[in-house]
C-alpha cells in the first residue's frame, strides 16, 4: 500500500512459543521464506512471559516436549518430572539454537493487523515498530493463554505498593521478604505462587473467590537411569501421547465410578493421589468428565484431603471446593498449596462472603475491613481463547473483521482455519482439542496438518484454502455436542468465557480427546481435504 515500504514473504507467523518456533522450523523446511513476529523480547511464548514463583507445567517434562527431532529428544537432559519454568525456557532457547530459529524472528516486535486483499490473495500485516508485510500465508500461533486479564477493581491506581500480574513477572525476579503480600486468584498460577511466595515473605493474604480442586504433583528430580529408559523407548511413548485423550498417556479406567465399590473407590482415588498428576487422577474412572455422581466420588475424595491437610476446619471449609464437578474447571497440580495455610505467615480472605469494596493507596478493602499491603499480586488469568486473536485487528474477505464474525462465539473447520479468512491457520484454534490436552503434542499435530495441507496445494497447483461455511458449521455443531456430553459447561471457568465480564460463555474446545480428533483428521486427509476449498 501507497509509500509503505513493503517486503514480501511466503509466510508470517506470529508468535515464538512452542506453535510458532515449530511452524517457523516446518514451514522453512518447505523451502518458504518467512517472516517471524514475537512480542517478547525473546523465544518463549508463555514460558517467556509466565516468571512467577512456582511457575511450573502440570504436564511431565518428557511428554511436554517437542518429538519432531531424534536428536533433540534423545540429547536434552529435563532435571525433574514436572518442568518448572525456568527449565522449559531453556529447553526453548536451546530449540532456538540447535534451528538456528532466532535469524527469522523479529523480538519485541507485536502484530497489529493482518488484512486480506482479495485482488492480490495476499495478507497484509503491519507491526507496531512499523514493519509492514505483504505474505501468502499467515500461521497465528499466539497461543490462547496470553491475553492477560486484571480486574477492573475500584481505587487500584490508587495503591502506592507494587502491582504485580503473575504473567507479567520480572525477569530478574520480586524479593518479597518482610513484605505484606495480597494474591487475588486462585486458579492453577496462584496454586503454584502461593506456597512459593509464602516461602519468602512477611505475610500473605489470599484472597479466593472460587476454592479449587487441586491435585498434588508429587514432583521429582529425574534420575539418569529414568531419562535413560525413557529415552530408549521414545517413539513408542510420543505415539501413546497422540492415541490418548489428553495427548498424555496415562492409565485410564475403564470402570465407571458408581459400579466400583465405596471401597474400591477410596482405594483408586488414594493410589492416584499418592502417584501425583491431575491428568492421572481423573483418568481413575471413565465417567468423571461425564457423570455427575460419578464425579461427586472423585470431588469428594479431594475434599477429604483438604480436610486432613488444613489443620483449622474452619479455614479447611473455606478452602473446599463445593457447587462445581471436580475438572470442570481446568484441575490445578500444586505443590504444597493446601499446606501452606498451616504456616503462620499465611491468612485467607474470602471474598464471596465479604466481597472487595475497593483497593486503597495502602491495601484492599473488602466488607470485613481493610487489609493492608505492601504488594498486590494478581494471579487472575488470561482473556482465553478467542483474546488473543481479538487484539489484534484481523479482517478476511469483503474487509470482515474475525472478531466481527466469530461475535457470537467462534466457528472454525477443525479449530485449524475459518471461512472467510484464507490462507490464515490457527495454531490450536478453538475447535481443536488445544488446552484441553497437552499443548505440545497438538501443537505438532496442527503444524503437520498446516504442512500436508501446502504440499497437497503445491502438488495440486492451489493458491488458496478456506474451509466451506457449511464444514465449518458442521464441525462447530459437532464440538458443540461433545461438550454438551461433558460437565465442562457447569462451571464459571475460563473454557467457557465467565471470568470475562460480559464475554459469551460457550465452551468452544474440542472435549471428544486428541484420539479422536487426531482419527477425523487423519479420514480428512486421506479423503483428499473434503471440507476445504481450493482455488489456484
Ligand atoms: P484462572 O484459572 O482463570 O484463575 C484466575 C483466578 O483469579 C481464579 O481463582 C478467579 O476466581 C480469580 N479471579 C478472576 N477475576 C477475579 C476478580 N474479579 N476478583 C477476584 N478473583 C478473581 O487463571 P490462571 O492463571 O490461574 O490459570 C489459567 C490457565 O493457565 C490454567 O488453567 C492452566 O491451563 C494454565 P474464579 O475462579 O473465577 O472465581
Amino acid at each position: 500500500p501507497g509509500g509503505k515500504n513493503v517486503t514480501d514473504v511466503d509466510v508470517v507467523v506470529v508468535g515464538a512459543g512452542f506453535g510458532g518456533m515449530y511452524a517457523l522450523h516446518r514451514m522453512r523446511e518447505l523451502g518458504l521464506s518467512v517472516a517471524g513476529f514475537e512480542a517478547g523480547d525473546d523465544v518463549g511464548g508463555t514460558w517467556f512471559w509466565n516468571r512467577y514463583p512456582g511457575a511450573r507445567c502440570d504436564v511431565e517434562s518428557v511428554d511436554y516436549s517437542y518429538s519432531f527431532s531424534a536428536e533433540l529428544e534423545q540429547e536434552w537432559v529435563w532435571t525433574e518430572r514436572y518442568p518448572a519454568q525456568p527449565e522449559i525456557l531453556r529447553y526453548l532457547n536451546h530449540v532456538a539454537d540447535r534451528f538456528d530459529l532466532r535469524r527469522d524472528f523479529r523480538f519485541g516486535t507485536r502484530v497489529m493487523a493482518a488484512h486480506y486483499d482479495e485482488q492480490d490473495r495476499r495478507w497484509a500485516v503491519s507491526t507496531d515498530s512499523g514493519q509492514h508485510v505483504s505474505a501468502a500465508l499467515c500461521i497465528f500461533a499466539i497461543g490462547n493463554l496470553s491475553t492477560l486479564y486484571v480486574p477492573d477493581l475500584p481505587g487500584l491506581d490508587a495503591f502506592e505498593g507494587r502491582i504485580l500480574h503473575t504473567a507479567r513477572w520480572p525477569a530478574d525476579g520480586v524479593e518479597f521478604a518482610d513484605r505484606r503480600v495480597g494474591v487475588i486468584g486462585t486458579g492453577s498460577t496462584g496454586i503454584q505462587a502461593i506456597p512459593a511466595i509464602a516461602r519468602g515473605a512477611g505475610h500473605v493474604t489470599v484472597f479466593q473467590r472460587t476454592p479449587n480442586y487441586s491435585i498434588p504433583a508429587v514432583n521429582r528430580p529425574l534420575t539418569s537411569a529414568q531419562l535413560a529408559a525413557i529415552r530408549a523407548d521414545y517413539p513408542a511413548r510420543r505415539e501413546l501421547n497422540r492415541r490418548s485423550r489428553s495427548g498424555i498417556h496415562v492409565d485410564r479406567g475403564s470402570q465407571s465410578a458408581l459400579t466400583a465399590s465405596p471401597a474400591e473407590r477410596a482405594d483408586e482415588y488414594a493410589r492416584r493421589w499418592a502417584m501425583g498428576g491431575g491428568a492421572n487422577f481423573l483418568a481413575a474412572f471413565a465417567d468423571l468428565y461425564t457423570d455427575l455422581d460419578a464425579n461427586e466420588t472423585a470431588a469428594e475424595f479431594v475434599r477429604g484431603q483438604i480436610r486432613q491437610t488444613v489443620r483449622d476446619p474452619d479455614l479447611a471449609e473455606r478452602l473446599t471446593p463445593k457447587g462445581y464437578p471436580i475438572g470442570s474447571k481446568r484441575i490445578c497440580v500444586d505443590i504444597d498449596y493446601f499446606e501452606t495455610f498451616n504456616r503462620d505467615n499465611v491468612s485467607l480472605v474470602d471474598i464471596r462472603e465479604s466481597p472487595i469494596r475497593s483497593v486503597t493507596a495502602h491495601g484492599i478493602c473488602t466488607e470485613d475491613g481493610e487489609y493492608r499491603l505492601d504488594d498486590l499480586v494478581f494471579a487472575t488469568g488470561f482473556d482465553a481463547i478467542t483474546g488473543p486473536l481479538f487484539a489484534i485487528d484481523i479482517c478476511g474477505e469483503q474487509g470482515r473483521a474475525l472478531s466481527e464474525s466469530w461475535a457470537d462465539a467462534p466457528h472454525t473447520y477443525l479449530g485449524l482455519m475459518t471461512t472467510g479468512f484464507p490462507n490464515l491457520f490457527l495454531v490450536t484454534g478453538p475447535g481443536s482439542p488445544s488446552v484441553l490436552s497437552n499443548v505440545v503434542v497438538s501443537i505438532e499435530h496442527h503444524v503437520e496438518l498446516i504442512v500436508g495441507i501446502l504440499e497437497s496445494m503445491k502438488a495440486r497447483g492451489y493458491g488458496t484454502v478456506q474451509p466451506t461455511a457449511e464444514a465449518e458449521a458442521d464441525w462447530t455443531d459437532h464440538v458443540d455436542a461433545l461438550a454438551q456430553q461433558t460437565l465442562y459447561p457447569r462451571a464459571n471457568s475460563w473454557y467457557m468465557g465467565a471470568n470475562i465480564p460480559g464475554k459469551p460463555r460457550r465452551f468452544t474446545l474440542y472435549a471428544g480427546g486428541v484420539d479422536a480428533y487426531q482419527a477425523e483428521c487423519e479420514r480428512i486427509v486421506a479423503a483428499g481435504y473434503p471440507g476445504f476449498t481450493f482455488e489456484p
